[in-house]
C-alpha cells in the first residue's frame, strides 16, 4: 500500500513549535538593527506570509530574494516556506545580468530585494519577463500590511521548500531543489548530533544566508533548538566578526579558510573569541596551519567538514575534541560515503583516491529543469560530489581536490567556462582557459591562461578589470599568464591538467 504522506512545514518546526512550547520569550535572531524573540519572529513571519499571499503567491511557487543578512531576508525565507511557497535566496555578489538569468530560469513572479541592491535587482528583472512584482526593503510595509497568516500551510515532508543556485562545470547555475524535511534532517544530524547545538548557543556565521552553508549555520541549526542566530549584514572582515563575536557572546563560529587565514594575520585581541565553544569550517579543506593557529592564537578548536549545496549541509565532519589536521573527518550520522573509480566501482582500500559519493536523506530531489545533469549527479540514493577523496587508515577522509575542472575559490564555485567566455570577448584574446592554482596555503585561485591575438600582448590588470565589469568579483582571475599556445591533445582538446602543472611551476 502507498503510504499517506506526512504533513510537515519547516517554518512551523523552526519557529511556531517553540512558541507553542512556551519558549516565545527566548531570543531567536539578533541582526545589526533589531532583536526578535521567538514570539516576535513568529508574528513577523506570519505577516510576511500574509503579504506574499496578498501579492498572489501560491504554494509551490518561487519567491526569489536578493537581500542582505537582515531581519527582512530571515522572515522572507521563513514566510515563503510558511505559505508553502519556495524560498530562493540568491547571491548578493552577482551582477544584474547574472541575477537576471537566475530570475528568468526560476520563472519567479515575485522578487524581493534589499534597497542596497536596487540597481542590480532593477537591471535583473528587465531580463525576466515573468516578474510581476518587486518589493524592496524600503517598501517592506507593503508586505507587512496584510494581517497575519493563521497557520503554516500543510506542506508534505517532501514538498519543495528551498532552492539554492549552484554553479556547474559549464553553462548556467542550476537550482538544487530541497524539501521541507531536508531542513530538519541537517539540523538534527549535523547541528544537534555533531555540534551538540543547544538552546543557550549563539551562532555567528561568516557565510551569508544565501549559501547552503550560511542558511544552515544562521537559521536551521539555531532555530531547530530554540537558540539564537546572530546576523551580520556587512562583509565579514576579521575585525568586524571579532567585534560582533565579543559584543554578542557568540558560542558557535562558522567560517571558511578564506576567513581564518586573514583572521590569523589580523590585529584582533586574543580574547576576541573567548565565548566561542566551537569553531566550524567548510567550503574548502582547512589548511593544518589554520587549525593550529586558531587553537594557539584564540583557543578555538575549528572542526573541518565537507558539505554541498546538493546535500544542503555538511555530511563528513571532524568531531568536537577530536579535530584531526588535514582531514574532513568521518561521516555525519545519517550519511554514508563511498569512494569510487571512474567507472563508478567502489574502491574499498584505504589510501586509494577516487570520487566521493554520498548517501543521505537531505539530498536535493534534483536540479530545476536540468534533467540531464540531474541524472548524472543524483544516482538513485547516491549523490556524486565531484570531489576527489581518500579514506585514511583511521577511517577519516581527506580531500585531494576536484574530480572535474570546477574551481572553488574562497569557498565559492567558479565555472571556468563562464570566465573564459568573458575573456574571449576581449579584442586582444585569441584563446583562454581558466584553471585552479593553489596559493601558499594550498587554497585554489582562478588563473587565466591566455593566448593573445597575432601580433598582440595582453595586459593582466586590463583583463582582470574586463572580467570584473561583467562578472561577480569572486569569479575574476587572480592572475593572467600569457602563452604562445595552449597544450592540446591530438584531437584538439585542451589539456587542463598540463596547463595547471605549467602554471603552478
Ligand atoms: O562547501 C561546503 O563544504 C558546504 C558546506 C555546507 C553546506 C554547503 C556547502 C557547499
Amino acid at each position: 500500500p502507498t503510504a499517506v504522506p506526512t504533513t510537515f512545514n519547516a517554518t512551523g518546526y523552526l519557529v511556531g513549535r517553540h512558541v507553542d512550547a512556551g519558549d516565545g520569550a527566548r531570543t531567536a535572531v539578533v541582526s545589526n538593527t533589531r532583536t526578535l524573540t521567538y514570539a516576535e519572529l513568529d508574528e513577523e513571519v506570519r505577516r510576511v506570509a500574509a503579504g506574499l499571499r496578498e501579492l498572489g503567491v501560491r504554494s509551490e511557487e518561487r519567491v526569489l530574494m536578493c537581500m542582505v543578512d537582515e531581519i527582512e531576508l530571515f522572515t522572507a525565507i521563513l514566510g515563503a516556506m510558511y505559505l508553502g511557497a519556495v524560498a530562493v535566496p540568491c547571491s548578493t555578489m552577482l551582477t544584474g545580468g547574472e541575477l537576471g538569468k537566475l530570475i528568468a530560469d526560476s520563472r519567479t513572479r515575485v522578487v524581493l530585494g534589499s534597497v542596497e541592491f536596487a540597481d542590480t535587482v532593477r537591471a535583473a528583472v528587465e531580463q525576466a519577463p515573468d516578474v510581476e512584482t518587486v518589493v524592496l526593503t524600503d517598501e517592506w510595509e507593503r508586505l507587512r500590511g496584510a494581517g497575519l497568516a493563521e497557520r503554516p500551510y500543510a506542506t508534505w515532508e517532501d514538498s519543495p521548500a528551498l532552492w539554492l543556485y549552484t554553479s556547474g562545470t559549464t553553462g548556467m547555475p542550476k537550482a538544487a531543489m530541497h524539501r521541507h524535511t531536508d531542513i530538519r534532517f541537517v539540523a538534527e544530524n549535523y547541528g544537534q548530533r555533531v555540534l551538540g547545538i543547544a538552546p543557550h548557543d549563539r551562532c555567528l556565521s561568516v557565510a551569508k544566508l544565501f549559501f547552503a552553508y550560511g542558511i544552515g549555520n544562521s537559521m536551521f541549526f539555531p532555530l531547530s533548538v530554540g537558540a539564537a542566530a546572530l546576523l551580520e549584514a556587512a562583509r565579514p572582515t576579521p575585525q568586524l566578526v571579532a567585534a560582533r563575536a565579543m559584543t554578542e557572546h557568540a558560542t558557535l563560529l562558522f567560517g571558511t579558510p578564506s576567513f581564518w587565514g586573514p583572521l590569523l594575520a589580523a590585529d584582533v585581541p586574543r580574547d576576541a573569541f573567548a565565548t566561542v565553544r566551537q569553531g566550524v569550517s567548510a567550503g574548502e579543506a582547512l589548511p593544518a596551519r589554520m587549525l593550529e593557529g586558531m587553537r594557539e592564537q584564540f583557543g578555538v578548536e575549528v572542526l573541518d567538514g565537507i558539505g554541498s549545496t546538493e546535500m544542503l549541509h555538511i555530511f563528513i565532519s571532524n568531531r568536537p575534541g577530536q579535530a584531526r589536521p588535514s582531514s574532513s573527518g568521518i561521516p555525519v550520522p545519517g550519511y554514508e560515503v563511498e569512494i569510487r573509480d571512474e567507472l563508478g566501482a567502489v574502491i574499498d582500500t584505504d589510501g586509494t583516491p577516487g570520487e566521493l559519493y554520498v548517501r543521505g536523506d537531505s539530498a536535493a530531489v534534483g536540479y530545476w529543469c536540468r534533467a540531464e545533469t540531474s541524472r548524472k549527479v543524483f544516482l538513485g540514493e547516491w549523490t556524486r560530489t565531484g570531489d576527489t577523496y581518500v579514506r585514511n587508515s583511521d577511517g577519516t577522509y581527506t580531500c585531494l581536490g576536484r574530480f572535474n575542472d570546477m574551481i572553488k575559490a574562497g569557498g565559492i564555485w567558479v565555472t571556468p567556462s563562464e570566465v573564459e567566455d568573458r575573456l574571449l570577448e576581449h579584442p586582444d584574446v585569441a584563446e583562454a582557459v581558466v584553471v585552479a592554482v593553489p596559493d601558499s596555503d594550498e587554497l585554489d585561485k582562478p588563473v587565466a591562461c591566455v593566448v593573445p591575438m597575432p601580433g598582440r600582448h595582453v595586459d593582466e590588470g586590463d583583463l582582470i578589470q574586463w572580467c570584473r565589469e561583467e562578472l561577480a568579483a569572486f569569479k575574476r582571475p587572480r592572475a593572467v599568464v600569457e602563452l604562445a599556445e595552449l597544450p592540446k591533445t591530438a584531437t584538439g582538446k585542451i589539456r587542463r591538467n598540463v596547463l595547471r602543472d605549467l602554471v603552478r611551476s
